[in-house]
């Protein structure tokens, strides 16, 4: 370090401990004797901090030595998941910490469970990031995570007479060990106001922001270490300040109410996550957020990260910026505004540089989930910005009149401003008309993407559209939550599937030896048993050992088809109920959800209470006693999830064939080992063909056929009517038999599947049983259960998040 050297705790039990003691007592001033649990675990994390210090000041030291190009990774959202057992497995420092701690009188897994999650995501676009940024560091790509430090992450879900209670995510109130806060790199935000129009020297005439109000930006530095390579990369969230300096400027000019309406702004726009994931709410302080961040984010790289005298025309040298879905799409004026107006660019050269800095990634086939902001509330919060978009829009539409003369429908249709129902900038087709490439997140996602949601755009530009399919971090989901399952895999091919998961495939011929099947076989069934105990002291369930656990975790939304896997267990049920169906020839099933709804998505929530009524009156039934049970634990997150894949013997990946952008959670089952029943949608369609038809349970109808049914007018009661097994289950639902008789409660999801069901889970019912019905066949031969599995785990390593990092560079970072 040209700082001088670093001193480092020694990575022995010895040095831990005197490190780990030196922090309890110096470093918080408490005494071993006298110590709680949480002080314990803060003492343990900065002692474990202190062996990443070294190689983070180094990797920082070089990356300002190299001026190599930097990914700006744009993110509102980081789902990072617990920080202390992935930075125990970068450091390599495990068993010297838990030896540590248990010569110190300290059990080490009792301090794990004392940290809470930075939640600071919605699901699997937050969680992609935190996937992304942990591969980047893995393979030294030089990038910065750009964010917002929310104060409360996503709620933390509860049940009140099976309803869903959200209560605020407090993960900031015992300590944060693993945030460190730059004041020195604080940055001012401004907003409102308006515009005016000047002359500059050179008498070209220039408009000029004159904002209203500003809040200070302040960074937060999170670690983000690679995986034993010595890198440390840095994730940089920012919190909102008030500003005092402004402040005082507007009180002087007599504006008092002003001045305090600031004030309560500033700190509000960092306070909460908004914990809708697809129906954008249009809100003010959303949009408030995305600029603050991004303002921030913009400002520190081209101020406070590049030299001093960086000449600015050649950014696109030294910059990447990654647009995580259009939440972060408001950089792309923000950063005309910082050539044009702070740095004098002309509008045409400032614009060449833009287009040649920003790629944009869309995770969606929502129509619904587009984001667009009215022209108004822009206009209010960003009158400058809105100008900006106003010149990028007019000139890019006079683009389109040249190539297709005439066309004037065309231009309106792609218009970045749509007229109705309300004038408003269309953050999508923004970010494509900026952007150098754009992508889906998986194959089939990127093709509906060209041809569905953009496809004047791939018309106009066929070459900037490409696909990056999804991947996950094998270090925290393989790993970290699955050891048992990690050893056996070094144990038999070597430890260099880490960091290169495309060796998993020699784990192939291994499946055909029984030896290894049984082996493979006692991992699941220990990695059930810890998730059983773990689900006794969480949830108070007692789920039986022996069945089959076949979980559906993910977002509860209605496209993802809950109600699918839900009406799946009616009918299982009902058979044995009604007498249809012996017990004993159920194969014994136990079945998992977790999932969290939007607080203000009303559907979603009569959903999970409809799941939760089932679980009870299922689990009480003594007639399918050991034979199906259902478990709905609470607030699942990634701390859930990394106990609960493991254990999964099946995978439920049934969204609507179309709707599904990628899933995450599909490549995380296949890679611990479960089989995928699903549709073919999103990421499925990769993982069905790597894996083999026969090792993936496919049903469903196709993208197509969705289209071809929905052109015919789809009419779910006429299913209903005509399929008995299909009848019955809902007549069950429906006869109150779930919900002690009361038959309003289950309406509002029954008559809406049998009057709308807009994702055909009705359509899609009759394959599903039928695909359920191969998957207890193939479960009830273990060894071929298990040689499929294997094959699951052999022929997934192409979804390893470095793989997709991979791509990226190679298809967008220095693509251009
Ligand atoms: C959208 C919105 C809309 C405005 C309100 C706040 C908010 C927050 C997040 C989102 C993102 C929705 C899109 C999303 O999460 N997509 C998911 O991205 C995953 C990673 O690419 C992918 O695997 C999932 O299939 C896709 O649903």
């Amino acid at each position: 370090l040209a700082s001088g050297p670093v001193v480092q705790p020694a990575p022995t039990v010895d040095g831990f401990v005197e490190a780990f003691l030196a922090e309890l007592n110096y470093g918080q001033g408490v005494l071993l004797s006298q110590s709680t649990v949480n002080d314990q675990y803060l003492a343990l994390a900065r002692t474990v901090r202190r062996y990443l210090m070294a190689d983070w000041l180094e990797t920082g030291a070089r990356r300002r030595q190299a001026q190599q190009k930097t990914v700006a990774y744009l993110s509102a959202e980081y789902l990072l998941g617990r920080q202390l057992g992935n930075n125990l497995l970068a450091t390599n420092l495990q068993d010297v910490a838990e030896e540590a701690m248990r010569r110190s009188g300290i059990d080490i897994a009792a301090l794990r469970s004392q940290e809470v999650e930075p939640g600071l995501g919605n699901g699997g676009l937050g969680r992609l990031a935190a996937c992304f940024v942990d591969s980047l560091a893995t393979m030294d790509v030089p990038c910065i995570g750009y964010g917002i430090r929310y104060e409360y992450g996503i709620f933390r879900q509860t049940f009140v007479e099976d309803r869903q209670v959200e209560l605020p995510d407090s993960w900031l109130s015992l300590g944060s060990p693993w945030e460190f806060p730059h004041p020195e790199r604080q940055v001012i935000v401004s907003f409102g106001g308006h515009t005016e129009t000047t002359t500059d020297d050179a008498g070209v005439e220039r408009s000029r922001w004159i904002p209203d109000w500003n809040v200070l930006g302040m960074p937060y530095h999170y670690m983000v270490p690679g995986f034993r390579n010595g890198v440390v990369n840095t994730l940089r969230l920012w919190s909102a300040r008030a500003t005092h300096a402004f402040d005082l400027q507007i009180f002087n000019s007599g504006d008092y109410a002003q001045a305090v309406r600031s004030q309560t702004f500033a700190e509000n726009i960092s306070k909460v996550l908004y914990p809708e994931d697809s129906t954008p709410q249009g809100k003010e302080l959303r949009l408030q957020q995305q600029y603050f961040f991004v303002a921030c984010s913009l400002h520190d790289f081209i101020d406070n990260t590049l030299p001093a005298d960086y000449d600015l025309r050649r950014l696109p040298e030294r910059l990447v910026v990654q647009l995580n879905d259009t939440h972060p799409v408001i950089a792309i004026p923000e950063l005309m505004r910082i050539l044009v107006d702070r740095k004098g660019f002309d509008w045409d050269e400032a614009w060449d540089i833009t287009k040649r800095c920003f790629a944009y990634t869309c995770h969606t086939l929502l129509p619904e989930a587009l984001e667009v902001w009215s022209v108004d509330l822009l206009g209010r919060l960003l009158p400058r910005h809105l100008e900006i978009i106003y010149r990028i829009n007019e000139e890019f539409l006079d683009e389109v009149r040249e190539a297709f003369p005439g066309d004037e429908m065309r231009v309106r249709r792609m218009s970045v401003i749509a007229e109705h129902p309300e004038r408003s900038v269309r953050m999508a087709y923004l970010a494509t008309v900026a952007g150098a490439k754009v992508n889906g997140v998986a194959e089939l996602h990127s093709q509906l993407l060209r041809d569905k949601v953009l496809p004047d755009f791939s018309q106009l530009w066929p070459e900037k559209f490409t696909n990056v399919t999804n991947g996950v971090t094998p270090r925290r989901f393989v790993l970290l939550a699955n050891r048992r399952l990690s050893d056996l895999v070094t144990d038999t091919i070597g430890e260099g599937w880490v960091t290169d998961l495309d060796r998993l495939r020699e784990l192939e011929p291994h499946a055909e030896d029984p030896e290894f099947r049984a082996a493979f076989r006692q991992v699941k069934a220990d990695n059930k048993e810890r998730l059983y105990k773990l689900l006794r002291v969480r949830d108070g369930l007692d789920l039986p050992r022996e069945a089959m656990l076949d979980v559906m975790v993910k977002r509860l939304h209605e496209y993802k088809r809950q109600t699918l896997k839900l009406l799946h267990i009616v009918s299982l049920y009902e058979g044995v109920v009604s007498g249809r169906v012996a017990p004993e020839d159920l194969t014994p099933r136990t079945v998992v959800f977790g999932a969290k709804a939007a607080p203000g998505y009303h559907m979603a929530k009569e959903i999970i209470f409809l799941i939760n009524a089932v679980a009870d009156t299922v689990n009480a039934d003594p007639r399918v006693a050991g034979r199906l049970s259902v478990a709905f634990p609470a607030n699942y997150n990634v701390t859930l999830a990394e106990k609960l894949i493991p254990a999964a013997d099946l995978s439920e990946q049934i969204s609507l064939a179309g709707k599904e952008a990628s899933g995450t959670g599909n490549m995380k089952f296949a890679l611990n080992g479960a089989l995928t029943i699903g549709t073919d949608d999103g990421a499925n369609v990769e993982i069905r063909r790597l894996v083999g038809d026969d090792n993936f349970f496919l049903f469903g109808m196709t993208e197509p056929e969705v289209e071809t049914l929905r052109g015919e007018g789809y009419v779910p009661a006429d299913l209903y009517e005509q399929d008995p097994v299909l009848r019955a289950t809902i007549d069950l639902l429906a006869s109150g038999h779930f919900t002690g008789g009361d038959r309003q409660v289950v309406a509002p999801v029954v008559d809406n599947l049998l009057h709308q069901d807009a994702f055909m889970a009705l359509a899609d019912f009759p394959a599903y049983l039928e695909a359920q019905a191969r998957v207890d066949a193939a479960y009830a031969d273990p060894d071929t259960w298990s040689r499929m599995a294997i094959l699951n785990v052999a022929r997934s390593g192409f979804f390893s998040s470095d793989r997709s990092m991979r791509d990226y560079l190679e298809r967008i970072w220095t693509a251009r």
